[in-house]
């Protein structure tokens, strides 16, 4: 209860914390005071409302114990920021002055500290070095100048392993006061964190002493198909913005285009340093941010390409079956174990269609339905969804590409011709060489 004894009185004079119950990906919060930009769109999440006061930009972000809905049917005991993990994006404009107040429900203390920022050192966030600690039941303020645009993010310097491993972290965005010559205007600017969790099948809450091997790989703590798409219209210029906070680097791909990097926390990178990609790597602590004209429709996968990233938890001691016969084995295990099932002999695929029971509160391995069928995957994946019909401004999902006809792959039934191997070169040139080896002949080196 000490946690949540801020007073009425003690906050008298800040603005009221503002907090979000659902995981939806809000609306872009269009700016109504201070200078105009284009908003950003936080994948599952949402922007920050603030106040003006003679100029000065407040916000109130309020550290608390959160219930995050990772994906229907399974919801973690997290720690965030005003009701969610991650806290809510903070969007301001370059020289913009900014105030946070910072109230600190935890039962622990806290800072925040605000990543790849240029300010003064003693608004740095870390506890014990630049500032004292917050602690649990105290307001602290942070005031600096949002000193130069770009792709930034937040989280504490404070009791770190366990507070990041809780999913406390937060997106933020220092749009240009004017036309800068390296950032381009877009028509959709997305944002996500890449976190992780290491969740116990059927527990509710995070272990925090993992140290790498985490078993639920999240886009805002959202694991797919729990992620939102991002839907845009043919032809938009698209922003992604990428921060990652877990404890491995993860290459994010997008599939039917190309794009280049844009920015980093850095800043934004000039535009003779770029080269197309169609992945790139974000390293633990970076961001990224992409820019591509989205000129090709339908629904193309954008995920991490680490492949056990693109699941949800799982045993870790299933052996590979690729290839044994159970045939005649399994039934008679099952006159033992009524419930044995086999797992894998012909791949782990069918795993996507079986209706597993499952602990409760535990998401299925690999998940998520698509127009042809179960689609496999889980954890860092979701779709971008390009659309001539898109209408500008609307972030709606438009449902699965209707693909004009005799453009998706099909079973072929004609002929087959004989497949062309590769065996009639390199191997049987090996094998000659074999054959006219005299016998007994030693091993050249
Ligand atoms: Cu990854």
């Amino acid at each position: 209860m000490a946690a949540f004894a801020v007073s009425r009185s003690a906050l008298a004079g800040l603005p009221d914390p503002v907090t979000r119950a659902t995981p939806e990906t809000a609306s872009p919060l269009i700016p109504d005071s201070g200078r105009p930009y284009t908003p950003v769109v936080t994948l599952n999440s949402w922007t920050l409302p603030w106040r003006m006061n003679n100029g000065v930009k407040e916000f109130h972000l309020v550290a608390e114990p959160v219930v995050r809905e990772v994906a229907p049917g399974f919801k973690v005991n997290m720690w965030g920021y005003n009701g969610q993990s991650p806290g809510p994006t903070i969007e301001v404009v370059e020289g913009d002055r900014v105030r946070i107040f910072v109230t600190n429900r935890l039962p622990e203390h806290t800072t925040i500290h605000w990543h790849g920022q240029r300010l003064p050192n003693g608004m740095d966030g870390v506890g014990g070095l630049t500032q004292p600690q917050i602690p649990a039941g105290k307001t602290f303020v942070y005031e600096f100048e949002a000193r130069r645009p770009g792709t930034f993010m937040y989280h504490p310097h404070a009791d770190e392993m366990v507070q990041m491993a809780m999913g406390m972290m937060g997106f933020w965005v220092t749009h240009p006061k004017t036309r800068h010559p390296h950032i381009s205007q877009v028509d959709r600017d997305f944002c996500f964190l890449l976190n992780a969790f290491d969740v116990e099948p059927g527990s509710r809450t995070p272990k925090i002493n993992t140290m790498t091997d985490f078993n639920i790989w999240c886009w805002n703590s959202r694991i797919f198909p729990a992620i939102d798409s991002l839907n845009v219209r043919l032809n938009d210029r698209v922003r992604i913005r990428i921060g990652n906070l877990t404890m491995t680097n993860h290459p994010i791909h997008l599939h039917g285009h190309e794009f280049t990097v844009t920015g980093t926390d850095g800043g934004p990178t000039p535009p003779a340093s770029r080269w197309p990609e169609v992945t790139t790597d974000v390293a633990v602590g970076q961001m990224r941010q992409i820019e591509l004209i989205a000129d090709e429709e339908g629904d193309w996968a954008i995920h991490c390409h680490k492949s056990h990233h693109t699941m949800n938890a799982m045993g870790h001691d299933v052996p590979t079956m690729i290839g044994v016969d159970h045939r005649g084995l399994i039934g008679k295990i099952q006159k033992v174990v009524p419930d044995y099932m086999l797992m894998g002999e012909r791949g782990m695929a069918d795993m996507g269609a079986m209706e597993m029971p499952l602990p409760d509160n535990t998401a299925p391995m690999m998940t998520g339905s698509g127009q042809y069928g179960p689609l496999e995957m889980g954890g860092m994946f979701t779709v971008f969804k390009v659309r001539r019909g898109q209408k500008p401004g609307d972030y709606a999902d438009p449902g699965p590409f209707a693909h004009p006809p005799g453009t998706v792959a099909r079973e072929w039934t004609g002929e087959t011709p004989a497949a062309a191997r590769s065996g009639t070169g390199a191997a049987s040139a090996l094998a000659t060489a074999r054959a006219i080896k005299p016998a007994g002949a030693k091993h050249e080196h």
